[in-house]
């Protein structure tokens, strides 16, 4: 091997790239207190809220804007739920205050660094704005009668925020609420005592599915399972 071509081999493995910042993730603890409250972000990164408490909670930001009113919020989320906090894609260089719309007393700050390029508002006349909804698709295998949860593979070809339900009739016998990212993955929905009791009596369940992107095109799918 020619002595230039392997010291320029020894440099690339000994300098790393320079590493974009993996995105952010603010989470919630039983206390009403966020673990990270002071988290950072590139602009244009994105930002989600997890909880981790049995209360509901969200992320709120304290300065006011379009999304609901604010500058971002994330969606009042349950346990072991998370949401894409809406607005935090545009966001430039600077701190925000934020907060817990239910808790006051839970308050953060995002700091967004001056790296990477926020996402351009809809209609302020950057790049043509994304109107294509994600493309969605649901996948599980027919539940026995005393299922306690569903196992669904869900496909999704971008990165969006999924809300799930489970129908058996007209009644709702469950829902998930989880961030997807482009590709498969498994959501769980777990059945209570009485929706598996429901589940056996009415012996098929109807799954719905709705992913909204970043933007906030909405994709659906369905799948009817019958009870083995
Ligand atoms: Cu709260």
């Amino acid at each position: 091997m020619p002595r230039t071509v392997f010291l320029l081999m020894t440099v690339a493995l000994l300098v790393p790239a320079a590493a974009a910042r993996a995105d952010e993730e603010i989470t919630a603890s039983p206390g009403n207190r966020y673990d990270n409250p002071n988290p950072t972000i590139d602009q244009g990164e994105r930002l989600t809220f997890r909880n981790n408490d049995l209360r509901e909670h969200d992320v709120t930001s304290t300065p006011p804007g379009d999304v609901n009113g604010y500058l971002f919020q994330s969606r009042l989320v349950g346990f072991g739920e998370s949401s894409f906090v809406e607005g935090s894609q545009y966001l430039t260089t600077g701190t925000y205050a934020f907060a817990c719309s239910i808790h006051p007393e839970m308050q953060g700050t995002l700091t967004v660094t001056s790296a990477g390029t926020p996402v351009p508002r809809p209609g302020s006349g950057g790049p043509p704005a994304d109107t294509t909804p994600p493309a969605l698709s649901l996948k599980a295998s027919r539940p026995k009668a005393r299922a306690r949860k569903l196992a669904v593979t869900v496909t999704s070809s971008e990165a969006a925020s999924l809300v799930l339900t489970a129908k058996v009739g007209s009644s709702r016998v469950a829902r998930a609420v989880t961030e997807l990212v482009a590709g498969e993955q498994k959501v769980t929905l777990k059945l209570s005592r009485r929706a598996a009791r429901r589940l056996r009596r009415g012996r098929k369940v109807r799954l719905a599915a709705a992913a909204k992107d970043t933007a906030g095109n909405t994709g659906t799918a369905k799948l009817t399972l019958k009870v083995r």
